[in-house]
């Protein structure tokens, strides 16, 4: 793939709109444009109405409004051009075969944004946060992302690796001037203390960064416990819809049955699972394995057992971890008292409405305390947190150096400043660059 090729992309949404945007970048975008129109170029980041013709017949393809952009004041950091045409698959059709024939080529995924990332429009962590931010489904995920595409985590590294560089310097002074009075320990001392707050600012995004993915993600709960207890009555009270069969016959659901919903501003994907017991059915037996199988996946456990019988009580305890929630169902037919310090035991009935959205504010409770968007920028992807990871064992390799080996240290703080480049996406990771910008859209 070469940057001195042209291309270009629908840019907005597909299929029949009022207006579709096609979006052009690179050296031949003002050629290609001059030949489809009939005066000279409009001026640049000026918009113009103009007549768009067939440069092979003059014959008028459509009005647009264009826009150009001067290299490198524009998205890729080329020249581009975008048409607004209306939005019709013929108008589209004749402006691309125009295009085609003037030499340009159709973009692939995320080339527009890797040409931006290429010519340092953009670090890779905003590259993501735009990707993030055009994936959005939520609130949550929007205001992430929208902080991550404007440099809040740039700002974050660029701190962890200034700190690291003043370390550095001071170390470096210790190895090339081990005779000048006064330097050795002065500089060691002072870059250790630097070193111990970067690590634990390292740790504090670290400690975050679940909680980044999370967002990014969504949330993964199950719902588990015997048969017949409730389990699918619940998830459709909270999903209002059927989305399981409910029935008093013990056994009913099998499948993992999912449901989406939007808690506390964040997508969650709620299982319903098969009741825990131990049965002859083949069938059966495979759906109480794979309800075993995703209560270990999960982010946060419901246990559901009947307010009548307590006997599975230790069964369902023995699957949940601490945080997570029991409800005690039926509670219209007879109530059971059970507490626990470390699961949040709740008394309801999947048939009062009222119950239902006392767990649905328990659940946005939870999801806002532990999965909320974190107050300041940090990490968001398990690559990120890879690099971070990465950063924080060289940081504290170099501590420990730092009085016993400082030449040692040298080559510590160097890894740790390596670890930063990669999570600009500075250092060279062809193979990563491809699997990111693959996964934008066309047109991006
Ligand atoms: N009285 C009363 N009955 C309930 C309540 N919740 C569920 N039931 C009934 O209990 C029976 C079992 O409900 P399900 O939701 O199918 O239970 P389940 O846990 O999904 O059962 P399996 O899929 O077999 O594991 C049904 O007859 C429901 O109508 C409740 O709060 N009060
Ligand atoms: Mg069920």
């Amino acid at each position: 793939m070469s940057s001195k090729d042209t291309i270009f992309a629908v840019a907005s949404g597909g299929g029949r709109a009022g207006v579709t945007i096609l979006r052009i970048s690179g050296p031949q975008s003002d050629a290609a444009l001059a030949a489809m129109l009939t005066g000279g170029l409009p001026a640049p980041r000026r918009t113009s109405l103009r007549t768009i013709v067939n440069p092979q017949t003059g014959g008028a393809m459509d009005q647009a409004l264009i826009l150009r952009f001067k290299a490198p004041a524009s998205f890729t950091g080329e020249d581009m051009v975008e048409l607004h045409v209306h939005g019709s698959p013929a108008v589209v059709e004749a402006v691309s075969g125009a295009l085609f024939s003037a030499g340009l080529r159709q973009a692939r995924a995320g080339e527009f944004t890797r040409r931006a990332f290429e010519n340092a429009r953009m670090d890779l962590t905003e590259a993501e946060g735009l990707a993030d931010l055009i994936d959005s489904e939520t609130e949550a995920q929007r205001a992430q992302a929208f902080r991550q595409m404007s440099g809040g985590l740039k700002s974050v590294y660029t701190e962890w690796r200034e700190a690291i560089l003043d370390a550095l310097a001071a170390v470096e002074g210790e190895i090339d001037f081990p005779d000048e009075e006064d330097v050795p320990d002065k500089l060691a001392l002072r870059a250790g203390s630097g070193l111990d707050d970067l690590a634990r600012a390292l740790e504090k995004s670290l400690a975050g960064s679940r909680a980044g993915e999370r967002v990014r993600h969504g949330l993964d709960i199950a719902v588990i416990g015997p048969p017949n207890a409730g389990k699918s009555s619940i998830i459709n009270a909270l999903s209002k819809k059927e989305a399981a069969i409910v029935s008093d016959e013990a056994g009913t659901t099998r499948d993992i049955v999912e449901v989406n919903l939007v808690i506390g501003g964040l997508p969650v994907r709620l299982s319903d699972t098969a009741g825990l017991r131990d049965t002859e059915n083949k069938i059966e037996a495979e759906g109480v394995r794979r309800a075993r199988v995703r209560a270990q996946d999960v982010d946060l456990r419901i246990g559901v057992l009947d307010s009548g019988d307590l006997s599975e009580l230790a069964a369902i305890e023995a699957v949940l971890r601490p945080g997570d929630i029991l409800l005690l169902n039926k509670s219209d037919v007879c109530t059971a008292n059970v507490s626990r310090e470390t699961i949040d035991v709740m008394s309801l009935s999947a048939h009062s409405a009222e119950d239902i959205e006392g767990l649905r504010g328990k659940l946005e409770a939870i999801i806002s305390d532990r999965f909320k968007v974190q107050e300041n920028a940090g990490l968001t992807r398990a690559r990120h947190r890879h690099c971070a990871q990465a950063c924080l064992d060289a940081v504290q390799r170099a501590r420990r150096n730092l009085d016993a080996a400082p030449e040692l240290a040298g080559e510590d703080l160097r890894a740790a400043l390596h670890a930063i480049k990669e999570l600009a996406g500075e250092a060279d990771i062809e193979a990563v660059l491809d699997r990111i910008f693959s996964r934008f859209c066309i047109g991006k």
